[in-house]
């Protein structure tokens, strides 16, 4: 177990043992991971003072007006992993398709992809309430020295090698997993360090608290409907609080620490979900089972579903144990809903 005040640097390096053979390319990509965040932040935390504040003129593949800090943060991200040459490729939820880069000594000679949602929650920048970046990390699948392609990006969550969000709130975090345990570091403003903070981070096998935009509550699944009633019955240890910040690195962090579930659903406004599966699900499922907690669509493990577009959508349910385990529980009553 790590002492805390173990700065991410130390860490990285003492990690690196974990994996056979490594070259270091994966300490290397965090650890640029870590400079891009350290900038966005920078830019977050002043965000009200400068004209960084509105819409971008341009509308994302989303459909989602994109707020200047969503091209500010996207730009940092893509020029850090570009200019560092570490991966053969980038997907972005601000990019339309994936981007190649191509190591300036010919080919494509690095072995990891890169998928991020550069600032998720972008809509709340406005009203000073926190946002998130989210990035998923994996081997590339085509021969390395050729062009990065599609398939390298489309791959199921359990394939992951590493992911984590930074969330930048009262404090700025970067949490994060390579596949042994979920560590949190918090960013000293004053030093420009992140120092271990969280280590060894899990989910309390059940909570009181759970995540779900109740405005849609007419369009949710008939099972939705029933664990909403479950979670607001008047008994001994009900009813469940609903606290719902409308960034999900928020809501999934806080739910992480105190125990608690998040849902977006299907609903007729999101047939398939609004949550997207590369770089939104799968990454924070790959940090929610490191911490013993429950990601699913509803009925199976999100790092199971085999991707086939680069922006799919999936409905999620994420967090304590027992309480994806109930809502499953109301879903299994309502198969044709699938
Ligand atoms: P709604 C932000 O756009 C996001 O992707 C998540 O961060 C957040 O939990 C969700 O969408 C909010 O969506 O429909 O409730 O506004």
């Amino acid at each position: 177990m790590f002492q805390k005040n173990t700065t991410l640097g130390e860490f990285i390096i003492d990690k690196q043992k974990h994996f056979k053979y490594t070259t270091g390319e994966l300490s290397r990509l965090i650890n640029s991971i870590r400079l891009a965040a350290k900038v966005v932040n920078h830019e977050v935390n002043k965000a009200g003072l400068v004209d960084i504040l509105g819409n971008a003129s341009d509308i994302n593949i989303q459909g989602e007006r994109q707020q200047k800090l969503d091209v500010y943060a996207n730009n940092i991200f893509m020029q850090t992993m570009t200019n560092r040459q570490i991966v053969c490729g980038v997907a972005s939820e601000e990019e339309d398709d994936f981007v190649s880069i191509h190591s300036k000594n010919g080919g494509d000679n690095n072995k990891y992809v890169v998928l991020i949602d550069p600032l998720d929650g972008s809509s709340n920048i406005d009203v000073n309430v926190s946002v998130g970046t989210i990035f998923s990390i994996y081997h590339r699948v085509t021969p390395v020295g050729t062009p990065v392609q599609l398939e390298d990006f489309l791959q199921k969550g359990t394939k992951q090698v590493a992911a984590g969000y930074i969330i930048y709130g009262t404090s700025t975090m970067l949490v994060y997993t390579t596949g042994h345990g979920v560590n949190g570091f918090t960013l000293s403003p004053a030093i420009g360090t992140f120092y271990l903070s969280h280590p060894d981070m899990k989910f309390p096998e059940t909570g009181s608290i759970y995540s779900i935009n109740e405005g849609y509550y007419s369009h949710f699944p008939q099972g939705v409907k029933d664990y909403l009633k479950y979670c607001q019955e008047d008994t001994e240890d009900r009813p469940y609080s609903a606290r719902y910040i409308g960034s999900l690195v928020s809501d999934f962090h806080r739910n992480m620490i105190k125990g608690g579930i998040y849902i977006y659903p299907t609903s007729s406004k999101a047939p398939k979900g609004k949550l997207r599966l590369l770089y939104e699900c799968n990454p924070i499922a790959f940090l929610t089972e490191q911490a013993n907690g429950l990601a699913t669509d509803g009925y199976k493990r999100i790092l199971e579903i085999e991707p086939t577009e680069l922006h799919q959508r999936v409905p999620f349910f994420c967090g304590s144990k027992s309480m994806v385990d109930k809502v499953h529980s109301y879903m299994n009553q309502y198969p044709d809903d699938e």
